[in-house]
């Protein structure tokens, strides 16, 4: 595709193609590919394969189990995740904006400017919301019901966020970095806008990506450029990045404030000192976690043919260090052969292989141990947001 084909198809009106993505769904709404769970709805969303609708305004989509089949998650298969309207951006009229009390020199970046000013930096990590697997939660927690597809894995290019930040003049007053895109508002609703401490701003894994596995951000997913923070979860991926404030103080919008915080101390220490309060931290860190994913859960297995188990496993960058599963509800646990390291803030495939002797149900149970000594809790932690879901999986197969 050529530029001018490109800029045209990035200004092209979200709100039409929205329209023609419901019109598409409300058409034929039995023809569900496999993979769809029975009370979900697929549809696709324009550039998207077939996604899990969860909400449609704003656009809530996550993957189906399939998706988690391949090792980088493709561009078209990536679950969309807003809180407001999709901007619609002009790369010609796009700018990045640098300023705030902990800055000495405001500065304003065009697309090219900023891509051509720093070093192309590639990072692979798991892109997972918060909430992914709320809708699993019981009691019910209220929220959008995301089931297991609220994530991916890709590698992500851009430029590093420090040396951006630094071409602006760092002050030793920088606290946090405050982060806004360039989406507006529904009717009612705060600003989403995201703050990151000084230090998790300046580590050289997190980046501005203008790319996802090889090519340009599609618009659902923050083109033309967003935040990439490995190992934390993705409301601070901020996308459609247009605005960074370097601020000498905690930041109160509502998103950091009121949204996205645990009971303090449930998960570990949150590593942002200046948005902890007596009771309560931001979410920060993935926790160690693994999904079953192929045979899919609930298939028939053939009594006495050997089969392997697939699925996938990660954390927050501690990186994975082994994956266990169990054929007998958790009585002895078996090494499973993980797969190649895509790097500590990635995901890592894993197989285990086992003949069924059946008939009957056979259960298998997956729990990963992260190289920190980290692993999955047997219940579920409870709190009130329904985040950091990471129990041991199990599924169930029929064998015949
Ligand atoms: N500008 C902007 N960035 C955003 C959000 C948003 O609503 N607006 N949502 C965040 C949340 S909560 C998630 S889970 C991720 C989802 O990323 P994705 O849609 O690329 O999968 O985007 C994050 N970045
Ligand atoms: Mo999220």
């Amino acid at each position: 595709m050529d530029r001018r084909t490109f800029l045209r198809q990035s200004s092209g009106s979200i709100a039409t193609t929205l329209m023609a993505a419901r019109s598409a769904w409300a058409a034929d709404p039995a023809a569900l590919p496999a993979g769809a769970r029975s009370s979900s709805l697929l549809a696709s969303l324009p550039g998207k394969q077939p996604l899990i609708k969860r909400s449609f305004r704003p656009p809530n989509y996550e993957m189906p189990l399939d998706g988690f089949r391949h090792a980088y998650t493709p561009a078209d298969t990536f679950y969309v995740r807003w809180h407001d309207n999709v901007p619609d951006v002009s790369l010609a009229d796009w700018r990045l904006r640098i300023s705030g009390p902990g800055v000495q020199r405001p500065r304003e970046f065009t697309y090219a400017e900023l891509i051509h000013g720093f070093e192309h930096v590639e990072v692979a990590a798991v892109n997972q919301c918060s909430g992914n697997r709320r809708g699993l939660f019981s009691p019910h927690v209220p929220g959008v019901q995301w089931g297991y597809g609220a994530m991916g894995n890709a590698i992500w290019r851009g430029v590093r966020l420090k040396q951006v930040l630094e071409s602006a003049g760092l002050g030793a007053a920088a606290l946090e970095v405050v982060a806004n895109g360039a989406d507006t508002l529904l009717l009612t609703g705060p600003d989403f806008a995201k703050s990151v401490p000084l230090w998790k701003a300046l580590d050289p894994d997190t980046i501005i990506a203008f790319e996802l596995n090889g090519t340009r951000l599609p618009v659902w997913n923050g083109f033309p450029a967003r935040l990439i923070v490995p190992g934390w979860t993705a409301t601070y991926w901020v996308k459609a990045l247009v605005d960074l404030q370097v601020v000498d103080r905690p930041f109160e919008g509502y998103w950091m404030k009121s949204a996205y915080r645990v009971p303090k101390g449930l998960f570990g220490p949150s590593g942002f000192d200046s948005q902890d309060t007596a009771q309560t931290s931001p979410i920060t860190s993935i926790r160690i976690n693994s999904l079953i994913v192929d045979p899919p859960p609930g298939a028939r297995l053939e009594r006495g043919r050997r089969v392997d188990i697939r699925g996938i496993a990660w954390d927050g960058g501690a990186g994975v260090r082994r994956v266990e599963v169990s054929l007998d509800e958790g009585a002895h646990w078996h090494e499973a052969v993980l797969g190649p390291d895509l790097g500590r803030y990635a995901w890592r495939q894993w197989r285990f292989g086992f003949t069924p002797s059946g008939p009957g149900l056979q259960s298998v149970s997956v729990r990963a141990i992260a190289r920190d000594g980290a692993t999955q809790p047997g219940a579920l932690i409870q709190n009130p947001a329904g985040y950091h879901h990471n129990i041991v999986q199990k599924a169930d197969y029929h064998v015949t």
